[in-house]
């Protein structure tokens, strides 16, 4: 089994389109292991998006990702890191294939519902990066 992290972006928070895209991970037979509502900090932000942190459009990122809170959720399940970016479709929500969340509740490269972990390694830093051990649930 393998986790993944995932924030529900400002857009499906103002949007109230979260539930929907929760049922869809539901639907999909993965399990919540975690789950919070945070506001991200300016610090925080640099340290996830370190990939793109010097980036013409790094401060527009910034901008939006903190204008609302996030829903933040740890996922189990098999695959999941693949099937979770399938499930979300390319970046840029124009550019995602239709029936993606991203095609169907995007709107361009950065109003683009959620993150999603990339990798394996990538999830575990990131699981840790907002979520304690007992933050985290068995059950
Ligand atoms: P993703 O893994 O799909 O979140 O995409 P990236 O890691 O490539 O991008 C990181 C963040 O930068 C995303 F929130 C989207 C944003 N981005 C832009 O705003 N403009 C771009 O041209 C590329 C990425």
């Amino acid at each position: 089994m393998e986790r993944t992290l995932i924030l529900l972006k400002p857009d499906a928070v103002a949007g109230k389109f979260c539930g929907k895209v929760i049922d869809k991970f539901e639907s999909a037979g993965f399990t919540i292991r975690g789950c919070k509502m945070i506001r991200l900090t300016p610090a925080i932000l640099k340290e996830h998006y370190a990939h793109v942190a010097d980036k013409p459009f790094y401060p527009e990122i910034e901008k939006f990702m903190s204008s609302v809170p996030v829903i933040a959720l740890v996922l189990e399940g098999e695959d999941i890191v693949v099937k979770m970016r399938d499930m979300l479709g390319v970046t840029d929500s124009r550019k995602a294939a239709p029936g993606t969340l991203r095609a169907t509740f995007g709107k361009d490269v950065m109003i683009n519902v959620a993150h999603a972990s990339d990798s394996l390694e990538t999830a575990e830093k990131e699981v840790a990066r907002f979520f304690r051990e007992d933050e985290l649930f068995a059950y």
